[in-house]
């Protein structure tokens, strides 16, 4: 069982060792063929090696997903070589004998580890060398097949063991290795397309006129499927008629962030002011105006510097060179804008994993719509809350009127509440958010946490005062209780807006004239859940 090896067939994409490896072959006397890459490499080392084309009579073809599936290839690894018909058939077409393979996949598992879009996925799926690998290990009777870089000594050693030859024990050890090799490969792939199998509310959505969008490969969850569906009709600009230019595919919880992003950018008329807003789990962490973008992302960063680190940045105006300098400086997950000017996405390709989406415009925060959520069982949907504090009439309900400054903020407070989670508590100062508390079951603990937050990003800003100090604050419902608003006068609240309509209105309104605060109501709730 120990015949020499005399040809050896190498196509590797981890060109690791190769050059070396194939030098130590070729010195023991065993010719070289190889595919293109390998070819080029090895040819460069100066090493006289075969081009594969030359046993197939074939170019390698279709950027190179046809380059061994031959019968030139494959003859030569399946056939026996004790066997009379096997060798006839050789002889008749011109087939020569490999006995050693050397082959390491396309990169499948690092390139969708590497978060690369299914294109690139699909294009890394090896269909010749696993057809080669399998094919010389089934004939490991009569061929060695190399699947591991680190095998390479092993087998160097066993040639040099053996005159020349691998010995059959080490033959049957590379062909189960090469089979559990080519098992687990397959495997990556498999698990990868079921990720990518519509869920089962697929049809609700195709009943609807809804078109799947984009695979996800998970949900909230690792453990959970997900799919992005765009709905008929849905012209609305946003997540689903975006443009990605650029970066890793968008994950189910990124979609989620964005358009809670780009919702809340979206109040923004951009012809009255650039705003920016930065967002992390679905809650905005920095929403400021500005005159320029640049002014307003400075302004909404300083709000929450340490959330903001993993956000999602969403601006009402076309991305320029340097807004964006200055945005890339931080590690953002998803940039959206309705544009972004040649210079902006020079810039933002610097950074190759961050993704860049073009709404192609923004969304008008009065539209009507509607607004899904399911329920075990069942679709609960609503109107989308189209209000706008612009169309509210505010009522002054305290001894003190606020000033214009102060209305301009409790204005921008509350646009901004509409999208924090409930209870919301916003704090506002010159048209930048300076404290937010988000998403607790108590409205006094979201008060607490706002300026607890407003006393942080002060500290950070390296300021000795609490931004609170002189901010005004939002709420998106009423005060139950004066103790929600007694907490904000005394972090330095100057001015309150608020729907108003509780049991106790007149308890709340007496603790903000005591505190000297100025309270407007506006009988509109933005609870968002
Ligand atoms: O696209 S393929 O599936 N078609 C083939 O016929 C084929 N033959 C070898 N990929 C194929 N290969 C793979 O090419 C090998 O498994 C190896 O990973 C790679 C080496 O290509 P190159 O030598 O051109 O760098």
């Amino acid at each position: 069982d120990l015949s020499r090896v005399s040809r050896a067939l190498l196509s590797v994409s981890d060109k690791t060792g190769l050059v070396d490896f194939a030098r130590a072959l070729s010195r023991r006397g065993i010719a070289l063929v190889s595919t293109g890459g390998t070819h080029r490499t090895l040819t460069e080392a100066g090493l006289t090696v075969t081009e594969v084309a030359d046993l197939t009579g074939f170019p390698e073809m279709m950027d190179g997903r046809v380059k061994t599936l031959h019968p030139g290839v494959h003859g030569g690894l399946l056939a026996i070589r004790d066997n009379p018909e096997h060798q006839a058939a050789m002889l008749a077409h011109g087939i020569q004998a490999i006995d050693l393979l050397v082959v390491n996949l396309y990169p499948f598992e690092t390139t969708l580890a590497a978060g690369r879009p299914p294109e690139d996925c699909i294009e890394n799926i090896d269909i010749g060398g696993p057809a080669m690998i399998r094919a010389a290990s089934k004939n490991h009777a009569d061929v060695a097949v190399v699947v591991d870089v680190a095998d390479y000594a092993t087998v160097l050693a066993d040639l040099d063991a053996h005159d020349g030859a691998v010995a059959l024990s080490t033959r049957r050890r590379l062909a189960q290795k090469a089979f559990a090799r080519t098992a687990s490969y397959d495997a990556a792939i498999a698990n990868w397309l079921a990720t990518r199998i519509e869920p089962e509310v697929a049809p609700v959505f195709r009943a609807l006129g809804g078109t799947l969008a984009q695979g996800l490969r998970y949900g909230e969850n690792p453990h959970q499927s997900a799919a992005f569906y765009r709905l008929a009709g849905a012209a609305r600009p946003g997540v689903a008629t975006a443009r990605q230019l650029q970066g890793k595919e968008l994950s189910y919880n990124n979609l989620n962030d964005t358009d809670a992003a780009y919702e809340c950018v979206s109040e923004f008329d951009p012809s009255r002011s650039a705003a920016v807003v930065i967002v992390k789990h679905a809650n905005p962490c920095g929403v400021a105006e500005g005159d320029t973008l640049l002014d307003a992302y400075e302004r909404a960063l300083r709000c929450d510097p340490v959330s903001a680190f993993g956000g999602i940045v969403a601006l009402n105006r076309t991305l320029d060179a340097e807004a964006a300098r200055r945005i890339v400086e931080i590690f953002t997950e998803v940039i959206i804008a309705p544009d972004a000017t040649d210079e902006a996405r020079a810039i933002v390709a610097a950074k190759k994993n961050l993704r860049l989406l073009l709404a192609g415009g923004i969304a008008d925060p009065r539209a009507p719509g509607e607004v899904w959520r399911t329920v075990a069982g069942g679709i609960l949907v609503q109107g989308r809350d189209a209000a706008v504090v612009d169309d509210m009439p505010l009522k002054v309900v305290t001894k003190r009127a606020p000033s214009e400054a102060e209305l301009a903020d409790l204005r921008f407070a509350f646009r901004v509440a509409k999208h924090v989670k409930s209870n919301a508590i916003v704090y506002a100062k010159d048209g930048a958010t300076v404290g937010i508390g988000a998403g607790q079951m108590s409205r006094v603990d979201s008060s607490r946490i706002a300026a607890w937050k407003a006393a942080e990003a002060a500290k950070a800003a390296g300021l000795p005062e609490s931004l609170a100090r002189g901010a005004v604050v939002a709420s998106d419902a009423f005060f139950p209780f004066a103790d929600g608003l007694l907490a904000a006068a005394e972090a330095g609240a100057t001015a309150v807006i608020q729907p108003g309509g509780s049991m106790r209105d007149d308890e709340v309104v007496k603790a903000a004239d005591e505190a000297g605060l100025a309270m407007v109501l506006t009988g509109h709730r933005h609870f968002r859940h």
